[in-house]
């Protein structure tokens, strides 16, 4: 991480998790805004979230964290939020009209408190997870949900895409990376493939973190040198 070489010519930074799908989808909202920032690599693994530096930024010592001027915050809905209040003009990706933004902010509610969740217990995401009967239900669940909410809608909150997309399509990939067939879950298969269609752009940079997450998968890290996995930090470090 390269928290004291700030690169002096961006004035937004934000410092992510190059596996980590919330970070992920931020990202893919800079990128669809055509924002110029500093990326800000945080080694997820080697504990760069934990040092006092980090929690000044962030005292959730969460990944991801925007900074924008005076303004630093974690929490990658409220982030996706602010930069399409701020940046936006075209409106559309946070419809400012009542009913349609009270269905992108149940999406990402949505996501935050039940699909990504329940996806994340299920894959390699964190490294204390554990495949079990109960995760493979859960996430079935959450796509059954979720199939529910696509049945008549192309994006994840109506007919144009959304930010509510963005956290739904990183999560949708974790379950990629572990060859989860989605057949089951029409909806869910013909959003998640439109998306990488249309926006192969976008798409890239979740499949960066894929092709992390499926080496885990594959690879499952030597967890005997940690400390508290919810905190990632080597004993030596
Ligand atoms: N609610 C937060 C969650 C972000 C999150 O879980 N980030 C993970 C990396 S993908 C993290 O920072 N975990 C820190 C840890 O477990 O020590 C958000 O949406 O920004």
């Amino acid at each position: 991480m390269t928290l004291s070489t700030p690169n002096n010519k961006c004035k937004m930074k934000l410092y992510s998790v190059s596996d980590g799908p919330p970070s992920l989808a931020c990202r893919q909202l800079l990128k669809a805004l055509n924002i110029q920032y500093e990326l800000i690599d945080v080694d997820f693994g080697k504990g760069d979230h934990m040092t006092k530096e980090y929690a000044e930024l962030n005292p959730q010592k969460e990944i991801p964290t925007l900074v924008d001027d005076d303004l630093v915050m974690g929490e990658s809905n409220a982030i996706l939020q602010y930069l399409a209040d701020q940046y936006d003009t075209s409106g559309k990706l946070y419809p400012k009209e009542p009913k349609l933004r009270a269905i992108v902010n149940h999406r990402l509610c949505f996501n935050l408190a039940l699909y990504y969740r329940n996806i994340a217990e299920h894959t390699p995401i964190f490294f204390d997870y554990q495949r079990t009967p109960l995760t493979l239900k859960k996430t079935k669940m959450a796509l059954d949900i979720f199939n529910t909410y696509l049945r008549n809608s192309e994006y994840a909150a109506g007919n144009d895409l959304t930010i509510a997309d963005f956290p739904l399509v990183t999560a949708t990939m974790c379950l990629e990376a572990i060859d989860f067939n989605l057949d089951a879950w029409p909806h869910v298969a013909r959003w998640y493939s439109n998306f990488k269609r249309r926006r192969p752009d976008l798409w890239e940079i979740a499949a960066g973190g894929m092709r992390e997450i499926s080496y885990f998968e594959k690879h499952p890290p030597d967890l005997s040198g940690m400390d508290h996995p919810i905190h990632p930090v080597r004993k030596s470090a």
